[in-house]
C-alpha cells in the first residue's frame, strides 16, 4: 500500500473528474452543434446555484450508516429497474441497493431458460432482444395496487406485464402502427389502460408507399387494457409521441412532443422555438370510438381516432420548453412538469385548467403556470410529497431541487414584485443524469425519503472494467429536505428507469402459483394426453412430436431415461414436485442448447430437436441437495 493511499481522501486533491465533463458531454452537446449548450457543459452551468454539492468521496464511508442494512435484515423499499439493453428488469432493495433479482423479459436469459422455454417463445415470438425504458407498477386509487410491473420495448413496439405474484412476466403485446414505442404510463385511479407512446413517426400505414411523403407520416398514442393486455384503441397524431404521464383521476394522458416540426432529421427537429405537450382527452376519445368515428391503419384492426393537425376534443396541445423530454405528474395531481432537454426550464401545466383549455375558454398556453430554470438539459422529474420537485439535469450533470409553488409564485409576479426563487438546491451527480425517481413519487404516497439518479457514465468512480464501463445509480437521502448522496451503485447498462415503492405494498409467493396464463397451456396438453402434470413421467409419441412429461424430486428426475428417433421434435415437459421454499430444479440437456428452471411446484417445457444418434445426459444444474450431481437421466437418440 502506498502512502498516498493511506491518506484519508479529502486530504488528495480534489478528484479530476469533473474536468472529465467537457469532453464527454461533446457527445451530447456536440452532435447538436449547438455553442450554449456545449459551453455550459464544461462546468459554467451550474454557476450562481444555491449549493454545488460533491461527491461522497470527499467523506467516504460517512454516510454508510444511511443504507446500511444489516446482514440478515430486509430493506424498506422494492425498487424496479427497467434494464435497457439488456432488456431485462431488475429489482433492487432500498436503501441497500442490493440487486434481488433479474426477471428476463425481451431477452433470452440462461438461468431461467426465458426465451427458450415455450411459453416465454410464444409470448417473445423469438425476438429476444429487447430495450426496456420505462416501469410502472398498476395503480388503484393513485397508488401502487401491488398486481403487475408494466415495462416497454422501444426496440419492437411492445409492452410486457409482470405478475408480482410470481415475479415473472405473464403477457406480452405487440403494438400496431408502432415504431419506438417510448414512453408509458398506467392510468392511476385503477388498473386501466396503460398508455403507450409511439416516438417514431412513420408513414401510415407503413407498407412501401409514401415514404417521402412528410404529410403522410404520423405517430400513435395506444391505449392498451392493463388487465387484458389487449389493445383498445390508438390516436393519431403529426408529431412524435415521447414519453408518457397519466392524471390522477383517469380523465387525461400526455405526451411530451420534440418534434413538433415533423422532421425527419436533426436539424429539421430541432428547428422550432417551441414544441408541445399533447394532453389527450380521454372520455371524448372513447365516446369516437364507441360511436365508430375511428379508421383502420393497414392490416390492424385497432380502432383509430384521427387527431392530426389541430387541436380537437381529443387533443390539446400546450406550447412547451424546446425539445421537451420529460412529463411528470405531481402527487397532488395537479401540475404536470415537462423537461426542456433543449432549453433550460420545465414547464409546468395546470392539469386544473385543462378542462377550460378544452372548452375554448382559454388558450392551451393558459394553462401553463410556470416555468423555472433548472439548468442545461432537462430530463426528468420527482417529487418529495412535501411540495418540492427534483430534476434531472443531463448537461450539468446535476440534480436541480426546486419548490413548485415558488416557481408558481416566481412566474406570475409582477414587476416590481419581490423575486421569488424557487432553486433550493443544486447537487452534483456522478455523471450525467438520465431518470431519476424518488419514492413512491408516482403516486399520491410519496414519501420523500430516498432519490435514486440513474446516471449514464461513471467515469471514473469505479475500478477500470474495460471500454464499456458500468453505470452509476446514485441513492441520496432527501429526508432531511435536502439531497445528500448516501451510495455509487455500479450497474450493468443500461440501468434506464426505476421506481422505488414501499415494501408493504408488494407481495410475490414462495412457492409457484399454479395460476399464471402458461399452466392453461399445460393443463389443455395434458388433458388431450391423458396425463396427470403433477405426478405422472410419461412418453407420449404424437405424429412429429415426441412429448416428454417428467417429475423432479430432490434429488432425482422421474425418468431417469427416455429414447427418442434422431431428428424427432421433442417437447420436455418438467414438473418440480418440491413444495418447499426455495427449492428450484432445472434441466440442462448436454449439446442441445436446452436448459431452463422449474421453480418449487412449477412446470416448464422445451422442445428441440433430437440430435446425431448416440447418449444425451441431462441433468439439473441447480444445486438442490447433497446428491445433486447425480441428478441426472439419459436422452438415448436412435438412428
Ligand atoms: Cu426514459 Cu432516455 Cu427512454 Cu429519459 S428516456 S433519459
Ligand atoms: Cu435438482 Cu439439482
Amino acid at each position: 500500500m502506498s502512502k498516498r493511499d493511506k491518506l484519508p481522501i479529502r486530504q488528495q486533491e480534489p478528484n479530476p473528474r469533473r474536468a472529465f465533463l467537457g469532453t464527454s458531454v461533446a457527445l451530447g452537446a456536440g452532435v447538436l452543434g449547438n455553442a450554449v449548450l456545449s459551453a455550459c457543459s464544461r462546468g459554467e452551468g451550474t454557476a450562481g446555484v444555491a449549493e454545488v454539492g460533491s461527491g461522497a468521496a470527499t467523506h467516504p464511508g460517512g454516510h454508510a450508516a444511511k443504507t446500511h442494512v444489516a446482514p440478515g435484515a430486509l430493506d424498506e423499499y422494492y425498487g424496479f429497474w427497467s434494464g435497457g439493453q439488456s432488456g431485462e428488469i431488475r429489482v433492487i432493495g432500498i436503501p441497500s441497493m442490493r440487486e434481488l433479482k433479474r426477471i428476463p423479459v425481451f431477452n433470452r436469459d440462461s438461468a431461467t431458460g426465458w426465451g427458450g422455454t415455450d411459453f416465454s417463445k410464444q409470448l417473445l415470438k423469438d425476438r429476444v432482444s429487447g430495450d426496456t425504458h420505462h416501469v410502472h407498477l398498476s395503480y388503484k386509487d393513485g397508488t401502487y395496487d401491488g398486481r403487475y410491473v408494466f415495462v416497454n420495448d422501444k426496440a419492437a413496439a411492445r409492452l410486457a406485464r409482470v405478475d408480482i405474484e410470481s415475479m415473472e412476466v405473464d403477457r406480452i403485446t405487440e403494438i400496431p402502427n408502432s415504431q419506438g414505442t417510448h414512453g408509458i404510463f398506467p392510468q392511476r385511479h385503477k388498473t386501466g389502460y396503460v398508455f403507450c407512446n409511439a416516438e417514431f413517426r412513420t408513414p401510415q400505414p407503413n407498407d412501401g408507399r409514401d415514404l417521402e411523403a412528410a404529410e403522410k407520416y404520423g405517430a400513435l398514442h395506444t391505449a392498451i387494457d392493463g388487465e387484458s393486455m389487449e389493445v383498445k384503441w390508438q390516436v393519431l397524431i403529426e408529431g412524435n409521441l415521447d414519453l408518457a404521464a397519466t392524471d390522477y383521476e383517469g380523465k387525461y394522458s400526455f405526451a411530451t412532443c420534440y418534434n413538433s416540426e415533423g422532421g425527419t432529421t436533426l436539424e429539421g427537429m430541432m428547428a422550432a422555438e417551441r414544441d408541445c405537450l399533447y394532453v389527450f382527452n380521454i372520455a371524448a376519445i372513447e365516446k369516437a370510438v364507441a360511436a365508430g368515428n375511428t379508421i383502420k391503419i393497414g392490416d390492424s384492426d385497432v380502432p383509430v381516432v384521427d387527431a392530426r393537425g389541430k387541436d380537437s376534443q381529443y387533443v390539446l396541445r400546450v406550447p412547451v420548453a424546446k425539445s421537451p423530454h420529460g412529463v411528470n405528474v405531481d402527487p397532488t395531481g395537479r401540475y404536470a412538469v415537462c423537461s426542456g432537454k433543449l432549453s433550460p426550464t420545465c414547464t409546468v401545466v395546470d392539469i386544473q385548467k385543462l378542462a377550460d383549455a378544452f372548452a375554448g375558454k382559454i388558450k392551451p398556453r393558459d394553462t401553463v403556470v410556470a416555468e423555472p430554470e433548472v439548468g442545461l438539459g432537462p430530463l426528468h422529474t420527482a417529487f418529495d410529497g412535501r411540495g418540492n420537485a427534483f430534476t434531472s439535469i443531463f448537461i450539468d450533470s446535476v440534480v436541480t431541487m426546486w419548490n413548485i409553488d415558488k416557481a408558481i409564485r416566481a412566474y406570475s409576479a409582477k414587476e416590481g414584485d419581490k423575486a421569488v426563487d424557487p432553486i433550493l438546491q443544486k447537487l452534483d451527480v456522478h455523471y450525467q443524469v438520465g431518470h431519476l425517481n424518488a419514492s413512491m413519487s408516482e403516486t399520491k404516497e410519496a414519501d420523500g425519503k430516498w432519490l435514486i439518479a440513474l446516471c449514464k457514465f461513471s467515469k471514473d468512480r469505479f475500478l477500470n472494467v474495460g471500454p464499456l464501463h458500468s453505470e452509476n445509480d446514485q441513492l441520496t437521502d432527501v429526508s432531511t429536505g435536502k439531497r445528500e448522496l448516501v451510495h455509487d451503485g455500479p450497474t450493468y447498462p443500461e440501468p434506464h428507469d426505476a421506481v422505488i415503492v414501499k415494501k408493504e405494498l408488494i407481495h410475490p409467493q414462495k412457492i409457484q402459483p399454479r395460476k399464471a396464463a402458461r399452466f392453461q397451456m399445460y393443463q389443455a396438453w395434458a388433458k388431450e394426453d391423458g396425463v396427470d402434470l403433477t405426478r405422472d413421467n410419461k412418453v407420449i409419441r404424437k405424429p412429429g412430436l415426441v412429448r416428454v412429461y417428467m417429475t423432479s424430486m430432490a434429488p432425482a428426475f422421474g425418468t431417469s431415461e427416455f429414447k427418442v428417433k434422431s431428428g424427432d421434435t421433442v417437447q420436455v415437459v418438467v414438473t418440480n414436485q418440491d413444495n418447499v421454499e426455495d427449492l428450484s430444479h432445472g434441466f440442462c440437456l448436454s449439446l442441445h442448447d436446452v436448459n431452463f428452471l422449474v421453480n418449487a411446484q412449477d412446470t416448464q417445457s422445451y422442445t428441440f430437436k433430437a440430435g446425431k444418434p448416440g447418449v444425451y445426459w441431462y441433468y439439473c444444474p441447480w444445486f438442490c441437495h447433497a446428491l445433486h450431481l447425480e441428478m441426472r437421466g439419459r436422452m438415448i437418440v436412435e438412428a
